[in-house]
């Protein structure tokens, strides 16, 4: 029989070692796979680390309250003869890495303080999660009930019994109604006519569409709107926008405008560039504004303009064609969506009005910016009301209702509306 080496795992990029706080077995314990070790600290991250195989604690090297080193040796497990057969390896050089900051979802790990704070998976998790097609986005929204949320096998196999059940029934449905299009089938919710056409999603289609499901699953959304009369704004940047373009050779549409006010206005309101890690809130030092944008091909995706606190109009505006032309050629680099701590989306480039939209997640707010429309509306002038020609909008704010109430909510978005109104005509470029 042979031995199976446990080793203070790499919990993150930079760190380098940890602190083993709590042993869960003590030599002679018969384990099985999954079950937990030990506890392990860093200043960024408390994680239970489980056990990849099968077997008998033979040693233990370090008593709870070492600190070590990555990679250190710190237990020997006596392979079971199952495992033995299975696991040929007598060691991994780590007992369980942390999920990679490049996942294939573009979604970024929490970052706290600009430390990475990953969710953690056992190999075992991570292999029945492959074995069942849970994507990882997927595997974020489960429950966990070890030590800060880790999701234990017991966890993942619950929620496969539960909530996916339905999923699976339904998938089933479409398939079998599409081989058999002559006789049309309803199964569950779903029904396939025979001349109805069934479309395959792609796979960014279908990270949209689990992004889309977690983020309401995760976060109770609850949407604001108000009207903005941007009539002064909009003046301004029809008479510069020439002479904006001649010099700096950027266009000035009215996003940088947007996301001036926005920017500002976070800045003011903290704890609306936030993030919510279990039970605690992360106010975001600086201002990210992920960008929708809306690619040719369809989807949808939400490039990051960095630092917008530190940037000037030009700078916006410079950030914004930047991204926006990447991502509608498919040449957004890995760190061109991540970090976002805030998002907006303009469906007024298609001349919507007012739309709820999705948080996107792990920010807490989304700000949907409509078309700006002409209307009669009521001046109250000394000399008494008239009726004027002015350019309204209408604002709308999506936010977590599990950290930003009404009262918040609505006062920040009112504050983006207000610097729109109050916008300085005589402003230079
Ligand atoms: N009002 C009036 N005019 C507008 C507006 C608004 N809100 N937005 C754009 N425009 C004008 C803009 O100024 C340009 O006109 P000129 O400057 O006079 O040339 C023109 O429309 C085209 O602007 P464009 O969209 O190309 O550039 P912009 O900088 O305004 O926006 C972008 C950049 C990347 C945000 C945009 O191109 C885009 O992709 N928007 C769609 C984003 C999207 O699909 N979001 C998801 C919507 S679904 O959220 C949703 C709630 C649910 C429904």
């Amino acid at each position: 029989m042979s031995q199976f080496k446990i080793l203070m795992p790499k919990l993150g990029e930079s760190i380098q070692e940890a602190t083993v706080t709590k042993w869960f077995v003590k030599e002679g314990d018969l384990i099985a796979e999954d079950d937990v070790l030990f506890e392990v600290a860093t200043d960024k991250v408390d994680s239970e680390i489980p056990s990849p195989v099968d077997g008998r604690v033979e040693k233990i090297f370090f008593p709870a309250g070492s600190l070590l080193p990555v990679g250190e040796i710190l237990a020997l497990i006596r392979l079971s003869d199952e495992d033995e057969s299975e696991t040929r390896i007598a060691e991994q050089p780590v007992v369980n890495e942390v999920l990679s900051d490049t996942r294939e979802t573009g979604k970024e790990p929490l970052s706290l303080s600009g430390k990475q704070l990953n969710r953690f998976y056992s190999p075992l998790v991570r292999k029945i999660a492959a074995a069942e097609s849970v994507s990882l986005e997927e595997l974020d929204t489960i429950h966990g009930s070890g030590l800060s949320g880790r999701v234990q096998k017991k966890d993942l196999l619950h929620y496969l019994e539960g909530t996916r059940s339905q999923v699976v029934t339904n998938v089933k449905t479409v398939e079998t109604s599409s081989v058999t299009p002559t006789a049309p089938q309803v199964k569950g919710s779903i029904s396939v006519g025979a001349e109805d056409q069934v479309i395959e999603m792609d796979r960014i289609r279908k990270l949209i569409a689990d992004h889309m499901v977690m983020s309401k699953r995760v976060s109770p959304h609850v949407t604001s709107v108000v009207e903005a009369d941007v009539t002064g704004l909009v003046l301004w940047r029809n008479k510069v926008k020439d002479d904006f373009q001649r010099k700096y050779g950027e266009k000035l549409t009215f996003m940088p405008l947007f996301m001036e006010a926005t920017s500002k206005a976070l800045a003011e309101y903290p704890w609306l560039n936030a993030s919510v890690n279990e039970d605690k809130i992360i106010l975001r030092k600086h201002i990210n504004l992920g960008i929708a944008v809306a690619k040719p091909d369809g989807n949808l995706i939400v490039p990051v303009v960095k630092h917008a606190e530190e940037k000037n109009l030009l700078g916006l505006a410079k950030s914004l064609n930047n991204l926006a032309e990447a991502a509608r050629h498919n040449k957004l680099s890995p760190d061109d969506i991540r970090e976002g701590t805030f998002s907006i989306t303009n469906f007024g480039s298609f001349r919507n009005l007012i739309g709820t939209p999705i948080i996107n997640q792990p920010q807490v707010a989304i700000l949907a910016t409509g078309s700006i429309e002409k209307k009669p509306a009521v001046l109250e002038l000394p000399t008494g009301d008239v009726i004027a020609i002015r350019h309204k909008m209408y604002l709308s704010l999506s936010y977590d209702h599990r950290v930003v109430d009404g009262a918040l909510g609505g006062a920040f978005l009112r504050r983006i509306a207000d610097l729109l109104e109050q916008f300085d005509i005589n402003r230079t470029v």
